[in-house]
């Protein structure tokens, strides 16, 4: 029986990658995905994500508009990505989305798809988890319906990618958006694997990867990913900036599982400054056990890639 999965994403590049990728695994069924206003303007975002479905026949899959905004926005260039995808090639002609306004809040469409469920959901979440702690504390029998949150969040063993005011660098951006929701998330105790910086630093986007992947571009799902990677190079010149496959190596667990390290460690989350949204590995009150993905075999993962993107959108197999 096919896996169930709700993904939650924040409409970075990363995040379009990873919706595409999930419409190439076979073994899953993607049930609904909600979006998080935080990398990302909203409504583009939800543009993208109908334009992503309706390219593998899959727009019935429902949307779902996060409604929260977390206490530290993502900077405006970078939320305002997905304008350039719906403008591509493949995609600017493709009807836009319904009234982002008349799609459910993302809190609602997670309660009633995982209460509908006929059984246990995997949630995959590639931006902040706001969305999701909140569908719980509005419905807490939802949780019997989890079987497991993977989250790409976090940063433990390695420093952070948040340089801004008022910050030391410690806090990776998806915590660091609403640190006060992942402690809470934390202290749900939820069957939760993060796939933090630790890993993610791992798996650079570098141009020997984008030209590599440009050999196969003659398929239709290499080449609208080479696009989007393509649009992520002017982050790749400078050391702190450089792009990586954060959200993509997180949802590749759904399918990878078996060639990810997992670590268990207890853990809190800072939630003032100079180090908001650090995970802090630590034994305090506050602190609970949680998973962490410390290493993949980079070799397995990088070759899924090129293999579920040899793919055109009328032959996806799931
Ligand atoms: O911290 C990584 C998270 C991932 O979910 N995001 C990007 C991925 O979608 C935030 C982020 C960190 N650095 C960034 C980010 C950058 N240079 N550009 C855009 N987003
Ligand atoms: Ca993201």
């Amino acid at each position: 029986m096919k896996e169930l999965v709700l993904m939650d994403h924040d409409g970075g590049i990363d995040d379009l990658l990873s919706v595409l990728l999930l419409l190439t695994m076979p073994n899953i069924e993607l049930i609904a995905i909600t979006i998080t206003p935080a990398d990302c303007y909203l409504e583009p975002a939800i543009e993208s994500t109908y334009k992503l479905l309706q390219k593998a026949q899959k727009e019935h899959i429902p949307i779902g508009r996060g409604t929260f905004h977390g206490v530290n926005a993502f900077p405006s260039e970078w939320r305002a990505r997905p304008e350039i995808v719906n403008s591509l090639p493949m995609l600017i002609n493709l009807p836009a989305s319904p009234n982002p306004y008349e799609l459910p809040t993302a809190v609602d469409l997670m309660i009633s798809s995982l209460k509908e469920a006929d059984r246990p959901v995997k949630i995959i979440m590639t931006g902040p988890c706001s969305n999701l702690v909140l569908a719980i504390k509005k419905d807490p029998s939802i949780v019997s319906k989890i079987k497991e949150v993977i989250w790409m969040g976090g940063a433990f063993r390695t420093s952070g990618n948040v340089q801004t005011y008022q910050h030391n660098g410690t806090a990776e951006w998806n915590v660091y958006w609403d640190p006060i929701h992942a402690q809470q998330l934390f202290e749900l105790e939820l069957p939760l694997i993060l796939i933090p910086l630790d890993v993610t630093n791992q798996v650079p986007v570098d141009k020997a990867f984008l030209s590599n992947f440009a050999q196969q571009a003659a398929y239709e799902l290499s080449n609208l990913a080479g696009q989007f990677w393509a649009l992520t190079v002017d982050n790749i010149p400078s050391y702190h900036y450089i792009y990586y496959m954060w959200d993509i190596l997180a949802t590749s667990y759904l399918a990878l599982e078996a060639h990810f390290v997992v670590e268990e460690v207890q853990a809190e989350v800072a939630i003032h400054p100079p180090n908001a949204g650090q995970t802090l590995l630590s034994h305090s009150m506050k602190s609970r056990k949680v998973k962490i993905v410390t290493d993949v075999d980079k070799k397995v993962f990088y070759d899924y890639l090129f293999t579920q993107f040899r793919a055109n959108f009328a032959t996806l197999s799931n």
